[in-house]
């Protein structure tokens, strides 16, 4: 009796972690960016992604990870994206999903904001370990650029096509980012008081080097990202405001961030390639 029954018992292969580098990445890409792209067949490429979400069949992810994406009239830029992307972090095998943070109406956009939004309404769904800050704009070149968290908060664009690949300055912090859950929380997340074009990124790392954490980049030949051509947007014009704000960064930056984050969210939509969180932020005060 005991033999038939451990055979009729299914035989499910256990699972094992992921290897520490997948056997899928492929490095370096020849991007391509065709204008006859539809959302439909970007869909239809990625048919293993649900709601925005993936999981690896093969093996169990190392981190689950949300990416942040700040929004608004930036849609061939977006499809773009989700046209690379989705592949890239399934290359990776990762535990992910996307969400695309929209300023609703005309006010000044605020993508610092925008990103607190994305943080807190991801973290209702699932307790991501990982959160990627990521522009509508950029896409990595190469998939060993890993879409995961580290002990310091990561900084995952060196170079890019437009600044020859170049760190544009010291402490640059902008484009694509990665904090955990932790970390991002530590620094109360993004400042709030950023309309407007700059300073936002500059902020950011104001709060991690006032915590002494420390930010670490990947390699300059694999932190490469193409930015799609683009001029600068309506609604968000240069803050003339900046250096100001930066300076009162270290008094106000415990009052000023993910737990005075007030907004009103519109809609969530569950979409096949992404959750579209649809978000009234307000207006410059
Ligand atoms: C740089 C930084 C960016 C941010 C910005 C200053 C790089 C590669 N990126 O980007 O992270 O710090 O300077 O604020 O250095 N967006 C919209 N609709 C709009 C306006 C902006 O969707 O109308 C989003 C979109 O995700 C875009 C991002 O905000 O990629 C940053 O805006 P940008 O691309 O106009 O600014 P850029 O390229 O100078
Ligand atoms: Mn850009």
């Amino acid at each position: 009796v005991a033999t038939v029954l451990a055979k009729n018992v299914p035989t499910v292969p256990p699972k094992h972690d992921c290897p520490k580098e997948s056997p899928l990445l492929k490095g370096p890409m020849k991007l391509t960016f065709e204008s006859s792209l539809t959302l439909k067949e970007v869909e239809s490429e990625n048919k293993a992604v649900e709601e925005g979400e993936f999981e690896p069949k093969e093996c169990n992810a190392r981190q689950s990870v949300a990416i942040l994406i700040p929004h608004r009239h930036r849609e061939i830029h977006l499809l773009y994206l989700l046209h690379h992307l989705h592949p890239f972090l399934q290359r990776q095998q990762l535990h992910y999903a996307v969400y695309v943070i929209q300023q609703a109406g005309g006010a000044t956009f605020n993508r610092a904001k925008l990103l607190n939004v994305g943080y807190l309404e991801a973290l209702k769904d699932y307790s991501w370990d990982c959160f990627i800050f990521h522009d509508v704009d950029l896409v990595p070149e190469n998939d060993h650029n890993l879409y995961l968290c580290d002990k310091q908060p990561k900084h995952l664009v060196v170079g890019r096509n437009a600044t020859g690949y170049k760190l544009r300055y010291k402490g640059y912090f902008g484009g694509v980012t990665a904090l955990t859950k932790d970390q991002f929380l530590q620094v109360n997340g993004f400042s709030n008081t950023y309309w407007g074009w700059g300073g936002e990124d500059d902020d950011l790392r104001i709060r991690v080097e006032l915590q002494k954490l420390k930010i670490v980049r990947p390699p300059a030949d694999i932190a490469r990202y193409t930015m799609v051509f683009h001029k600068r947007d309506s609604g968000n014009e240069i803050n003339k405001d900046r250096m100001r704000l930066l300076g009162r960064t270290p008094r106000v930056w415990k009052k000023d961030g993910l737990n005075s984050c007030s907004y009103k969210t519109l809609s969530i939509e569950r979409m096949p390639l992404y959750v579209n969180v649809t978000v009234d932020i307000g207006k410059p005060s």
